[in-house]
C-alpha cells in the first residue's frame, strides 16, 4: 500500500502544523513537516530602539510568553556588553522556572496525554480501584474512591450531552489505548485538577513581572523594585495581590506568594506529574523504542548562577551531542560564523546571494517568496519549497533541541541529581538508558527536567531573599540606559534554554537603533523542512518508519510530533500582511 497521509492542521499544538507522510506498505517512508503560517516579527522590529525590543519579541508566541523576552533583553545586553544586577538574574530564573514548569504540566496533561489516555474508557472505571490505583503510586491528598466517582459523574454528564468540548475529535476506543479504565479515570481527574492548579502557578509571573501571559521585562534588569518596608495596609488583597509598598515593588508579601507558588509546584510535580508519567509510561514501552530520528542534540544552556559569562554555572549546561554519544560533548559558539545557520532550500524564503546557501543570523534575511500552489491542494511540493520555517543547522547538521537533549547534557556531563532521576525512572520501567532516544523518552524527559526545576526554585527563592536580607535590593542597572553611552556599531546574542529547546535571537545595532534582528526558535530547529542536501529536521526523521495502523486514525503520528510540544507560532514568527500565501495571518 503506497498512499500520502496529510494531517492538517495537527491540533492540540500551538498554531498550523501539517505533517505529510508517504506511507509504504502500512509505514511511514518518508515524512514531511509544514509550518502553514506566517507572522511578522523580525521585520517589524527593524529600526526601533532596541529597548523596545523585547515587548514586540515577546509577541512571537503567547505560549511561552516569558522566553522570547528574556532572548530579547539578553541579546541587547550582550551587544552593550550591559551587567545586570544578580537579584535581576536571579528574579529571570525564577520567571524562566515558572514558565518550564507550567508548560511541561500544561502540555502533558492538556497537548499530549490524550494520545495514551482514552477519556470515554474512564468512564467503565470501578471509583474504588481508581483510587487504590491512585494511592499506590503517590500520596497525593485527592485520592479517595469518592473524589472519583465524582469525577467520574462530571465526565459521564458531558459524554452524555454529546459535546465533548474539550475532549472532542479524540480517537477514542482506538486499540492502540492501553491503560485499563482506573488509570484513564486517575488521569482524567488530574486533567482536570493542572487546569486549576495552573492558574495559580502563573500569579508568580505576575507577581514578578506584573502580569501573565506576556509579563514586564528591562534592559538592564529586572522592572521590578525591592522594598523592604513592611506591607503597606489597607491595600487588596485577592490572588492577583503583588504586595507592598504601593502596591508595586516585591515586598515580605510578595515574597510570601512566591514561596506558596514554589510549594504548590514542587508538590503538583512531584505528587501527580511525576507518577503519573511513569504509570502511564509503563503501559507503553514499545514507545521507548521508536520516534528518536536524528540523535544529535543541541543545548545553548542557561540558568546561570553567576551570569551569563560564566557557562560553567549553569544549571542547564551547553553543548552538543553527535549521533548519540554520550563521551564526548562539543563546544557551541554562537557568534560563529560558520556554526548556526539558517537554510531556505525547502522554505518559502529567498537569499539575496541564493537559495542554497548557509546564513549565520548576523546576516539573516526575511524576505518571504510563497511558491507553493493556490489552496486547497492535495500534496505540498515537497520537491521545492513546503514551509514557512526556515532549516537551522550546526555545523551543517541538524539537530535536536529541547528536554530530551537538555537531560542527555546533563546526564552526559555527570548532573548526579540527573542521573539519580534517570536511574530511578529506568529502573522503575525496566528499560536501558537507549530507552531515552524515543518518543516516550522524549515525554519522559520533560517530565525529569521539570522535577529538576522545581528543586531549583527554592534554591533562586533563598538566594534572593538571602540577598535581600543582606541588603542588597538592586534590581536594575542604569548605567547603559541612556543611547548616547553606546557604541554606534553593536551585534550580541540573546540565548536561553526555552522549554521546547535552545532559543536565540540575534540583534545587529546601528545608530541606536535595529539594523537586524533574527530569531532562530526551538520549533525551527526541531519541525524545521529538509536542507538542500535534503536532509530531515527532527520532526521528519523522528517519524519515520512509524507503523500506522488507521490512516484515518494516525494516532501515532500525533504520539511522536506531539512529544516534542511543538509550537508554529515561535518557529515562523513573521508577518507580511499583503503575502499572497495560504494560510497567511496577521496577528
Ligand atoms: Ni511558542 Fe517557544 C518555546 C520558543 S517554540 S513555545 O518553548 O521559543 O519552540
Ligand atoms: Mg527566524
Amino acid at each position: 500500500m503506497s498512499e500520502r497521509l496529510v494531517i492538517d492542521p495537527i491540533t492540540r499544538i500551538e498554531g498550523h502544523l501539517r505533517i505529510e507522510a508517504q506511507m509504504k506498505d502500512g509505514a511511514i517512508a518518508e515524512a514531511y513537516s509544514a509550518g502553514t503560517m506566517v507572522r511578522g516579527i523580525e521585520l517589524i522590529l527593524r529600526g526601533r530602539d532596541p529597548r523596545d525590543a523585547w515587548a514586540y519579541a515577546q509577541r512571537i508566541c503567547g505560549v511561552c510568553t516569558v522566553v522570547h523576552a528574556i532572548a530579547s533583553v539578553r541579546a541587547v545586553e550582550d551587544a552593550l556588553k550591559y551587567p545586570i544586577p544578580q537579584n535581576a538574574e536571579l528574579i529571570r530564573n525564577l520567571m524562566i522556572g515558572a514558565q518550564y514548569i507550567h508548560d511541561h504540566v500544561m502540555h502533558f496533561y492538556h497537548l499530549h496525554a490524550l494520545d495514551w489516555v482514552d477519556v470515554v474508557s474512564a468512564l467503565k472505571a470501578d471509583p474504588k480501584a481508581t483510587s487504590g490505583l491512585a494511592q499506590s503510586i503517590s500520596s497525593h491528598p485527592l485520592s479517595s474512591p469518592g473524589y472519583f466517582a465524582d469525577v467520574q459523574k462530571r465526565l459521564k454528564a458531558f459524554v452524555e450531552t454529546g459535546k465533548l468540548g474539550i475532549f472532542q475529535n479524540g480517537y477514542w476506543g482506538h486499540p492502540a489505548y492501553r491503560l485499563p479504565p482506573e488509570a484513564n479515570l486517575m488521569a482524567v481527574a488530574h486533567y482536570l485538577e493542572a487546569l486549576g492548579w495552573q492558574r495559580d502557578v502563573v500569579a508568580l509571573h505576575a507577581i514578578l513581572g506584573g502580569k501573565n501571559p506576556h509579563p514586564n521585562f528591562v534592559v538592564g534588569g529586572a522592572p521590578i523594585a525591592i522594598s523592604i518596608y513592611p506591607n503597606h495596609p489597607g491595600r487588596g488583597k485577592g490572588p492577583h495581590y503583588r504586595g507592598g509598598q504601593g502596591g508595586t515593588a516585591l515586598d515580605v508579601t510578595g515574597l510570601a506568594r512566591i514561596q506558596e507558588v514554589i510549594r504548590s509546584m514542587k508538590s503538583f510535580v512531584d505528587q501527580v506529574y511525576v507518577p503519573d508519567t511513569l504509570a502511564i509510561a509503563g503501559f507503553y514501552k514499545d514507545w521507548f523504542k521508536q520516534g528518536e530520528g536524528l540523535g544529535n542534540f543541541l543545548c545553548y544552556g542557561d540558568l546561570p548562577a553567576k551570569g551569563l559569562g560564566d557557562t560553567a554555572s549553569f544549571l542547564f549546561p551547553r553543548g552538543a551531542i553527535l549521533d548519540r554519544d554520550l563521551t564526548r560533548i562539543h563546544e557551541v559558539d554562537l557568534n560563529a560564523d560558520d556554526q548556526i545557520q539558517e537554510y531556505i532550500a525547502h522554505s518559502w524564503y529567498d537569499y539575496a546571494g541564493g537559495r542554497d546557501q548557509g546564513l549565520h543570523p548576523y546576516k539573516g534575511e526575511t524576505k518571504l517568496d510563497y511558491t507553493g500552489p493556490k489552496p486547497p491542494f492535495a500534496h505540498l511540493p515537497v520537491e521545492k519549497a513546503y514551509s514557512w520555517l526556515k532549516s537551522p543547522r550546526w555545523k551543517g547538521r541538524a539537530m535536536e533541541v529541547g528536554p530530551l537533549a537538555r537531560v542527555l547534557m546533563l546526564y552526559a556531563k555527570g548532573h548526579e541529581p540527573t542521573q539519580e532521576l534517570v536511574g530511578m525512572a529506568l529502573k522503575k520501567l525496566d528499560l536501558p538508558v537507549a530507552a531515552l532516544y524515543s518518543t516516550l523518552g522524549r515525554t519522559a524527559a520533560r517530565t525529569l527536567e521539570t522535577k529538576i526545576l522545581v528543586d531549583a526554585m527554592q534554591g533562586w527563592y533563598d538566594q534572593l531573599v538571602a540577598n535581600i536580607k543582606a541588603g542588597d535590593v538592586a534590581t536594575f542597572n542604569e548605567a547603559l540606559w541612556d543611547p548616547a553611552t553606546w557604541p554606534r556599531k553593536a551585534q550580541g546574542v540573546g540565548f536561553m534554554e526555552a522549554p521546547r529547546g535552545g532559543l536565540a535571537h540575534w540583534i545587529v545595532i546601528e545608530d541606536q537603533q535595529i539594523a537586524n534582528y533574527q530569531a532562530v526558535v526551538p520549533s525551527t530547529w526541531n519541525a524545521g523542512p529538509r536542507d538542500p542536501a535534503g536532509k530531515s529536521g527532527a520532526y521528519e526523521a523522528a517519524l519515520k518508519g512509524h507503523a500506522v495502523h488507521d490512516p484515518k486514525q494516525p494516532i501515532e503520528v500525533l504520539r511522536t510530533i506531539h512529544s516534542f510540544d511543538p509550537c508554529i507560532a515561535c518557529a515562523v514568527h513573521l508577518v507580511d500582511e499583503n503575502a499572497a500565501a495560504y494560510e497567511t495571518r496577521v496577528l
